[in-house]
Formats: structure tokens, C-alpha cells, sequence
């Protein structure tokens, strides 16, 4: 897959090679940041080199940017770094935008709080200074209310708290997010959180890009704690893993078939499994779960040098044991700090958050190519009557894309 992206991407980058240096020139942060040179201080030094080639280059493509969309900038900016709820909504807003120029502006403005993050974190020596928990499990597993729960408890604490809610069946039926919005009543009431749903439309790609995106932006208006709630549905909880600091699974105490849905693979991802609604009637069945859970781990692989996955129960109704999820999480966090795999881990997420920016828009430029959507009706036709097989029609299809594509 890798390979198909990179000999694709040649492709598209030859045949588009002026539009993608436009909008690299857009993307560098100092066109932006010219006609407000206070901010210039917030460039890393050790960046310098290749910045200040990038600063030439954008110093000449300073009216790549208009008057009203450099003040929109930076009243978005300024509000967001100033912790505003409302600026921070906006932006999420135009990092989900299907709005080519918007799309770009989004760019302008995220390398601009990259950078202000970058510096927040060279001042806290290196390390991040959020954390990101990625929080997943069958529909009804209790996630919002447990959120909930730890939100409020959290933000008592002095923390502040942002909640993702990435849930791609919403893009068809509406999903859970009105169900998500009366569980966590209190929390959506506390000045000290922000919770925000995943845009109802796109594809998993784009609801992946925008949460990335949308994570960075909480980040940078000050929440010091992220949530990203997601069902266990699809691809979504991987995605999720990908661009998290540490991932629990949430289960309930409940029979098989309610588990079946669990994917082996994911239960490997879980630094943490919670066994929810551990109260009344529930107490036992949510301890024979827990031991179930615990004895199935042992014999996974150990995925960490400086953790070992636990189980623990809880219940958002009693708040028995949420104190202690919560140490646990912490102690995690301290571990995977000390022995350096949460920056590594870090590092690799961006690796894979721009190689899944590439497939999407790669696949996105394969499908909307002419020679491309003239040959897929009839090619598909015949791979589903069983006429060609799905190589071969793959290979007409790359090889349609290509033909075309460099004789344009
Ligand atoms: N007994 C009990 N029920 C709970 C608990 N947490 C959630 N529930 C119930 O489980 C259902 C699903 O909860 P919800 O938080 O929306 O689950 P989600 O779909 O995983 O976000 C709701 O009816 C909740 O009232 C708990 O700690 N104890
Ligand atoms: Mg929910």
C-alpha cells in the first residue's frame, strides 16, 4: 500500500508540482507571521536553517494571504492562545472545513500554534505538556459517563480538559452524540472543559485529520488534559491509538455477545482496560470480567519495556474506583515519561499522521481523476460479474490513471 501511495504521490507531485509549492508557500508560518513581527520570536532556534529558507521563500509570497484573512488569522490565533472557548471552537471549525482556501488557512494557522506548542514544551524541558488519553469500547460501554465523572473530578483538580468524540457511524445515522450531550451535562456546563463532537460528514480519513488537527488546537488554548471518546466501531478505535499518549478500553460487565465486538487486536492497543458499571447487581459479573481480562493479557504481547496493561473496575454512578483509574493513567503517564516511549511514541504518530493525509488525498485524486471515473463503472462491473479479477481491474484502473495522467 505504501509503495501504490509513494509511485502515486510521484505521479500527482509531478503533474501538480506548482499548485503543491503554492501551497507550501501558503503553509510556512512567517507569511503569516510578517505582517506581525512579535510573533517571530517564537521560532526555535535550532530550526533556524531551514526556516530562514522557508522565510525567504515566503517573504516574496506575502500577498499569498489577504488583509481580512491575515486579521481572521490572527484574531483566531490570539483568541485561541488566550484560552477563549469560543476562538478554539472557531478553529476546530476551519480545520474541519471542506473549503479549499479555508483548508489552507487551517494549515497557516496550525504550523503557527506547532510552533508556540513547541516552544511550550522546550521550556518544560522536552516534554509534552498535555496529555492525550484515547478512550474506546462498545456503544452503551459507559464512556461518556465515565468522562463525565474524571472530567469533573479533573477539572476540580485545576486541570482543563478537552473531550474529542470521534464516532464516524454519526456520519450516517446521526450516531450517539445526542446521547453523549446528556451524559455529560455537568461537564458541558464547566468553564474548565471544552467538549466537542467529530464533524457528522467525511470519511474516517478526514475525521482522523480533523481530530489530529483539533487535538493540537485544545492543546494550544491551554487544556492540559485530552480526551478522545471513540466507539468500537470500524477502524475508528485504531485511528484513534494512533494519535494518543496512552489508550484505555472500556468495557462493561456484560455477556459474550455484548464483547464479541471487541477486536482482539485492540484489546493489544489497551494500556488500561476499565470494567465499568462496577456497582450493585453488577459488582460480580464486572469482577469475573476484570478476571477474564487480566488472565487474557498476560498472554498478549508486552507492548511497553516500562508498563504493564492493568485492569481495573469503576463505576461513574458510585465513583467507586475513579480516583484510582485515574492514578493509574497518571502512573502510566510518569512511567512512559521517564523511559522516553511516550516522546518516541509521539515522533512515530506524526509519521503515520502524514502517511494517512497522503492516502487520503491520494486516493482522493486517484478517484476524482477523469481517466479514472471513466473507467471505473465498467471495470467494476465486470470484477463483481466475476468477468476480470480485482488485480487486473486495479491494475487497468493505475494504469488509466497513469496514461492520462502524464499526458496531461
Ligand atoms: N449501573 C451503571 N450504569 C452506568 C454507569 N455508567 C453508565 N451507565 C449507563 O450505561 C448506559 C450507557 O452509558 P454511556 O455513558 O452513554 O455509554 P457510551 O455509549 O459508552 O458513551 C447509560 O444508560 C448509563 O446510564 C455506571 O457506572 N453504573
Ligand atoms: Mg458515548
Amino acid at each position: 500500500m505504501r509503495q501504490f501511495s509513494l509511485a502515486l504521490l510521484r505521479h500527482i507531485s509531478s503533474s501538480t508540482a506548482p499548485a503543491l509549492t503554492e501551497t507550501c508557500r501558503l503553509h510556512s508560518w512567517h507569511c503569516f507571521t510578517a505582517s506581525r513581527p512579535q510573533y517571530r520570536s517564537i521560532v526555535p532556534p535550532h530550526s533556524c536553517q531551514h526556516t530562514r529558507t522557508e522565510s525567504t521563500a515566503a517573504s516574496q509570497h506575502i500577498q499569498d494571504l489577504s488583509g481580512p484573512e491575515q486579521r481572521l488569522l490572527n484574531k483566531l490565533y490570539d483568541g485561541l492562545i488566550g484560552g477563549q472557548r469560543a476562538s478554539l471552537a472557531e478553529c476546530i471549525t476551519l480545520v474541519e472545513t471542506q473549503h479549499p482556501r479555508k483548508k489552507e488557512l487551517a494549515q497557516v494557522l496550525l504550523q503557527r500554534v506547532l510552533a508556540y506548542r513547541r516552544e511550550q514544551e522546550s521550556r518544560n524541558g522536552g516534554k509534552p505538556v498535555a496529555f492525550r488519553v484515547g478512550l474506546s469500547g462498545p456503544p452503551g460501554a459507559g464512556k461518556s459517563s465515565f468522562i463525565e465523572v474524571v472530567g469533573k473530578m479533573l477539572t476540580g483538580r485545576g486541570h482543563k480538559v478537552a473531550v474529542l468524540a470521534v464516532d464516524p457511524s454519526s456520519c450516517t445515522t446521526g450516531g450517539s452524540l445526542m446521547g453523549d450531550k446528556t451524559r455529560m451535562t455537568e461537564l458541558s456546563r464547566d468553564m474548565n472543559a471544552f467538549i466537542r463532537p467529530s464533524p457528522t460528514s467525511g470519511t474516517l480519513g478526514g475525521v482522523t485529520r480533523t481530530t489530529n488537527e483539533a487535538i493540537v488546537l485544545c492543546e494550544g488554548a491551554g487544556y492540559d488534559i485530552v480526551l478522545v471518546e471513540t466507539v468500537g466501531v470500524g477502524q475508528s478505535e485504531f485511528a484513534v491509538a494512533d494519535m494518543v499518549d496512552m489508550f484505555v478500553l472500556l468495557i462493561p460487565p456484560a455477556g459474550g455477545d455484548e464483547l464479541q465486538g471487541i477486536k482482539r487486536g485492540i484489546i493489544e492497543r489497551a494500556e488500561l482496560v476499565v470494567v465499568t458499571k462496577s456497582d450493585g447487581d453488577l459488582v460480580v459479573p464486572a469482577r469475573r470480567i476484570q478476571a477474564e481480562y487480566t488472565s487474557a493479557l498476560k498472554l498478549l504481547r508486552r507492548q511497553s519495556k516500562s508498563w504493564n496493561p492493568k485492569v481495573v473496575r469503576a463505576s461513574s454512578q458510585t465513583f467507586e474506583g475513579i480516583p484510582e483509574v485515574w492514578a493509574k493513567m497518571e502512573a502510566y503517564r510518569e512511567a512512559a515519561l521517564a523511559s522516553g516511549e511516550l516522546q518516541g511514541r509521539r515522533t512515530a504518530q506524526q509519521k503515520v499522521w502524514m502517511w494517512s493525509l497522503i492516502q487520503e488525498s491520494v486516493l482522493c485524486h486517484f478517484q476524482n481523476h477523469p481517466g479514472v471515473r471513466e473507467a471505473l463503472p465498467h471495470l467494476e462491473e465486470r470484477v463483481t460479474k466475476g468477468a476480470i479479477s480485482p488485480g487486473l481491474a486495479a491494475d487497468l484502473l493505475l494504469r488509466a490513471f497513469s496514461s492520462s495522467s502524464s499526458s496531461q
